[in-house]
């Protein structure tokens, strides 16, 4: 069976006879049936046990909800305070924060700020210690928001085979911590997440294409594995926030105007690639650090749990498509409509000049100091073979681990992830920057980062210094990697 005629049975799997037809002008597949709404009516009055004392600064509510991806195509999930993303964030650096969270459903959750350094019991990562937020109670969570740029918050449930819990439902949202810099002139802000919907397992990886063959891959075994994949997750629905492209309002500009876009890779799978037609991506931060070499840029790549935040300079008149380079993730949603002033043409998608993402462009040439250990990670699939699951090694083993990942205080640790599978995967160090420091071979200085994609058979080098003591999770942000072995701790001696 082809790739595409199983994606085409994907669909009539998880969408049930419905009335209305969808209509997308960008050539979504026809057909598309509305799916059956899946939620209990919303309790929004019910009274909930906050913290006593002061009111929150912000309340988050955990409950089943419905997203309207298009007119007629609505689907059930769980969200934050009945919105997806969830309620925008937003604070100076520095601030102290304070947020219930409800919880309205049957199971524990946990909410982990993505990028900030904050201590391990409100992290919201139960492998760390943080306590859950308890099925229909509430708990608040309180810190100092720190450092500034573009953060999130998601859910850090593990899902294992239930593709309705964790980072598979709609719990997320931006968390922007503004600092003292600017990030540059800029006359709008734009927030978009990306996004694919219903998940269902599949015996194909839709992720990646094959691994390109000029890739140096220095952790390629001389031996291939011959065990035959296990089933990885897919999706049929894609969308940037919470519409599918076509479906929502377009990003309106003018011709000169200077649009600041604040990328987030929300998904529980899949590495994307994006484009706008015409137009280039003058990326300014990475993980919502600023680099220390803006670039602009055709495409952007960013995986499961990164940012990307980018000026586009509109200098283009027309109507463009935004989207996913890959023709059938930007037909099945992935895509926002860019539409100029007295434009009112059909929106039009071109394949961006071919261009490779390359982290190390956007770094300097300076030198590292020489690190106190250097600690070398090796990843590895054991393929589940048909059927089954694929189950992920770090150093040898599943998680957990014996405790042998263990940082001293104030230490530099020079961390070398050597990828031995032939998926990428993106790497995210909780509570912790680290400095990229090379990749394939090629050296780069001054990129902070808290994901970072190896690519297959690849290696990246990143320097952590070792100074948010507390227990510390570390993990593939791929969620079924993840809850699959791809987890290791690191604890402070
Ligand atoms: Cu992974």
């Amino acid at each position: 069976m082809k790739r595409r005629d199983f994606v085409r049975f994907g669909w009539a799997t998880v969408i049930a006879a419905g009335a209305g037809k969808l209509r997308l002008a960008y050539g979504a597949p026809s057909g598309l049936q509305q799916p059956l709404p899946q939620m209990a009516p919303m309790e929004s009055n019910r009274s909930h046990p906050a913290a006593a004392g002061r009111a929150a600064d912000y309340t988050l509510q955990i409950a089943p909800m419905l997203v309207e991806l298009a007119p007629t195509v609505v689907i059930g999930t769980i969200g934050y305070s009945n919105k997806v993303p969830g309620p925008l964030i937003r604070v100076r650096e520095g601030q102290h924060v304070t947020i219930d969270v409800v919880n309205d459903t049957d199971v524990p959750e946990f909410v982990h700020w993505h990028g900030l350094f904050v201590p391990s019991e409100v992290d919201g990562a139960e492998e760390e210690g943080t306590p859950p937020v308890p099925p229909h109670g509430s708990r608040r969570y309180e810190f100092v928001a720190t450092p500034a740029g573009s953060r999130w918050y998601h859910s850090h449930t593990a899902a294992m085979l239930d593709l309705h819990r964790g980072s598979y439902t709609g719990q997320f949202g931006f968390f922007m911590i503004d600092g003292a810099n600017d990030p540059g002139q800029y006359d709008q802000e734009v927030f978009l997440a990306l996004r694919e919907w219903q998940y269902f397992l599949n015996p194909m990886d839709e992720d990646e294409g094959p691994p390109d063959p000029h890739d140096p891959m220095p952790e390629k075994p001389a031996r291939p594995n011959l065990v035959q994949n296990g089933l990885e997750v897919s999706a049929p629905l894609y969308s940037i926030n919470d519409k599918i492209l076509g479906a929502g309002d377009p990003l309106r500009v003018k011709a000169g105007q200077r649009v600041l876009i604040h990328l987030l890779n929300a998904s529980a799978a899949q590495i994307h690639r994006v484009a706008l037609p015409g137009h280039k991506f003058q990326v300014i931060a990475l993980d919502g650090n600023p680099v220390p070499a803006p670039q602009a840029v055709d495409l952007i790549e960013i995986a499961p749990g990164e940012r990307v935040d980018a000026i586009v300079e509109m200098n283009n008149p027309g109507v463009w498509v935004l989207g996913e380079i890959r023709d059938l993730a930007r037909q099945s949603g992935l895509g926002l409509v860019v539409e100029y002033a007295n434009q009112q043409q059909r929106a039009q998608w071109t394949p961006p000049p071919k261009s490779r993402w390359d982290y190390t462009i956007f770094g300097t040439a300076a030198p590292h100091p020489v690190p106190d250990q250097t600690i070398d990670m090796i990843f590895e699939k054991v393929a589940g073979g048909p059927g089954g699951i694929n189950h992920w090694l770090v150093n040898g083993k599943e998680y957990p681990h014996d405790g042998e990942f263990v940082f001293r205080q104030g230490g530099r640790y020079r961390l070398v992830f050597r990828n031995r599978s032939d998926d990428s995967h993106p790497l995210h160090f909780h509570r912790h920057l680290f400095e990229l420091v090379e990749l394939n071979g090629k050296p780069t200085a001054g990129i902070k980062k808290d994901t970072v994609i190896v690519p297959a058979y690849g290696r990246a080098t990143v320097d952590l210094v070792a100074d948010q003591p507390g227990l510390t999770l570390f993990h593939c942000h791929i969620q079924q990697h993840m809850d699959f072995g791809f987890m290791a701790l690191f604890r402070y001696a």
